[in-house]
């Protein structure tokens, strides 16, 4: 490079922390979703001019009106948001050319039928960068994926299709979304970040923006070690999971009380985190992330014989839970009222969830299924069917067989349960605290 383009080059750097500085810079946020609109919204309230993309043009006039479609965020966080008259929404990409930072925040699914990585949006979000990005703008990554993405599929792609330099003319980093849905505990600016970028200048404007942002920085020497840290953080509660679920099924065989030994275990104040037994492992980030690395690795001829063996014990588990419901049922053709839908308890959420299989599985044995969700009113099976949630009270409970708990959601009132005449399945343990007394209570 000759000195003329390497100082105009220094100057682009040196302009670019000098907005991140002084919170001048102009943050774009690609993806509107759990973790891109919660992500918006704590730089606009760190002083940041934000952009928040969305192709769905249908959500972007909602939150454009003020109207929050993630749960954990209130309508009028996002009202003072808009007032501030420094955060926008658009579907426009052409935007991208206004802003000095870009954060891509879309989904990372599984190809439902191989379970491989679909990096289609991925994909997507960096053909309107390399359509709408300019120069000395700093690219980051918070979808989680596997190792060599950041590299390869955006800052390799933008070098070669804008003719820039990563580092110099452009700058690329990672840095892992943490977002935890239902979690008041943990604000975004409360997570520690890591953070990645391609050179060490990427990885210095990364983290002077995030420091921006959230208290905790941790920078790292290359986006790939970001990537995989990301998936050790899910791919360790995957595997912890199924764990504890072999050991339920197991115990109950024994007839020893797993929950009651999860307890003991857990009064050691070192080497041991308590995971629980549920009837499957749903969601957007558990069942999926573990993938994204079984995936690389396999590509390189490598074996993942942990994630491969979770996966089994994990994916029987709604077979098991059918199974047993059927046989405390003593019957086939039975009706069953399904508490909760989601895939874990305070979330409207059901991406993912196991009560799909569940209710699969019972219909395919001739059972009528009823499910309560105070989150979900309506849900839509893989067989094109649709079900309404039902009333949780005293007499619609007595009409039923079996009622198994799949998600125990602290809003709803447990002691309806007294005195019930179906056999309660309680996957989630919730009924020994919330006093539903006097009815015949069975756990996993
Ligand atoms: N589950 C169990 N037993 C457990 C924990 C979870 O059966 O001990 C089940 C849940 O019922 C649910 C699924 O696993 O179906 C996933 O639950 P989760 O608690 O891991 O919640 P997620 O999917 O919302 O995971 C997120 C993750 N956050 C990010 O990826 C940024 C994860 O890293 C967090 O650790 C997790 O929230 C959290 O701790 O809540």
């Amino acid at each position: 490079m000759n000195t003329v383009t390497k100082e105009a080059s220094n100057l682009g750097q040196k302009r670019l922390l000098h907005l991140i500085e002084t919170k001048q810079a102009i943050v774009g946020v690609l993806g509107m979703g759990y973790v891109g609109f919660p992500l918006a919204l704590e730089c606009v309230d760190k002083g940041y001019n934000v952009i928040g993309f969305d192709k769905n043009s249908e959500k972007v006039s909602l939150l454009a009106a003020g109207s929050s479609h993630i749960q954990d965020i209130e309508d009028d966080r996002l009202n003072s948001a808009l007032q501030t008259k420094r955060f926008q929404v658009s579907a426009d990409m052409s935007l991208i050319q206004k802003c000095d930072i870009i954060v891509i925040c879309v989904p990372t699914p599984l190809d439902k039928k191989d379970k491989i990585p679909d990096l289609s949006y991925i994909d997507s979000a960096v053909d309107s960068m390399i359509a709408y990005g300019r120069q000395h703008q700093l690219l980051i990554l918070e979808s989680t994926t596997y190792p060599g993405t950041t590299k390869k599929k955006i800052a390799e792609r933008m070098a070669s299709s804008r003719r820039m330099e990563i580092g110099t003319d452009f700058f690329t980093a990672y840095s892992p979304e943490r977002i935890d849905p239902g979690n008041s505990q943990y604000e975004v600016s409360d997570i520690p970040k890591v953070v990645g970028g391609i050179t060490q200048t990427c990885t210095e404007l990364a983290s002077a923006f995030y420091s921006t942002i959230v208290t905790s920085i941790h920078p790292v020497t290359s986006p790939e070690v970001a990537e995989t840290a990301k998936l050790l953080e899910n791919t360790y509660r995957y595997v912890n999971i199924a764990l504890i679920n072999e050991m339920a099924l197991n115990c109950r065989e024994l007839d020893i009380d797993i929950w009651e030994v999860i307890c003991a275990a857990d009064t050691k104040p070192f080497g041991f985190q308590k995971f629980i037994p549920g009837p499957g492992v749903g969601g957007h980030c558990i069942p999926i992330d573990p993938f994204y690395f079984k995936w690389i690795a396999n590509e390189k001829g490598l074996q993942t014989k942990l994630i491969d063996l979770a996966d089994e014990i994990n994916s029987n588990m709604p077979i098991s839970v059918s199974d047993y419901a059927l046989k405390l049922a003593g019957k086939d053709k039975c009706s069953i009222l399904i508490i909760g839908a989601a895939y874990k308890k305070n979330t409207n959420d059901p991406r993912e969830s196991s009560v799909f299989t569940i209710m699969e599985e019972l219909m395919g044995k001739g059972c009528t299924i009823d499910y309560h969700d105070p989150f979900i009113s309506k849900i839509s099976l893989n067989d094109g069917s649709r079900k309404q949630s039902v009333p949780f009270t005293k007499e619609q409970i007595n009409q039923y067989d079996v009622i198994i708990i799949h998600t125990d959601h602290d809003v709803i009132d447990y002691s309806i349960l007294k005195d019930a005449s179906p056999i309660i399945f309680d996957t989630r343990n919730v009924c020994r605290e919330k006093s539903a007394d006097n009815c015949r209570v069975v756990t996993l």
